[in-house]
């Protein structure tokens, strides 16, 4: 049977899903356009916005790449990662929640 408060208490269960950001850490040897191209390739950024966050990330040590759901951040880190080390950067890209 349902409670007089089925209502209530059905919408108390009701939560948004967790966003993650995926943010990009400095380094001091990963050139500023492969940053860029990073951003371009794996965020949808254009290319203000791109650079705009490469800048950011190199002066204050870490920026926002982008932010989304716990799978589709857990993807962007792996594939920014495996993209980095396979061009032999040492570019990092990690994953915080919002
Ligand atoms: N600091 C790097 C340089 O001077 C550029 C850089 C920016 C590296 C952002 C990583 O996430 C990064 N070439």
């Amino acid at each position: 049977m349902e409670s007089p408060d089925a209502t209530t208490k059905t919408r108390e269960k009701v939560k948004r899903p967790s966003m993650f950001k995926v943010l990009l850490l400095n380094d001091d040897f990963t050139p500023m356009d492969f940053v860029v191209h990073i951003l371009k390739k794996f965020f949808q950024k254009n290319d203000p916005d791109a650079n705009q966050i490469m800048l950011k990330v190199h002066q204050e040590g870490k920026g926002i790449a982008g932010i989304y759901s716990y799978e589709i951040a857990e993807m962007k880190v792996d594939q920014v990662n495996a993209y980095a080390k396979r061009h032999k950067h040492p570019l990092k890209a990690v994953l915080e929640e919002d």
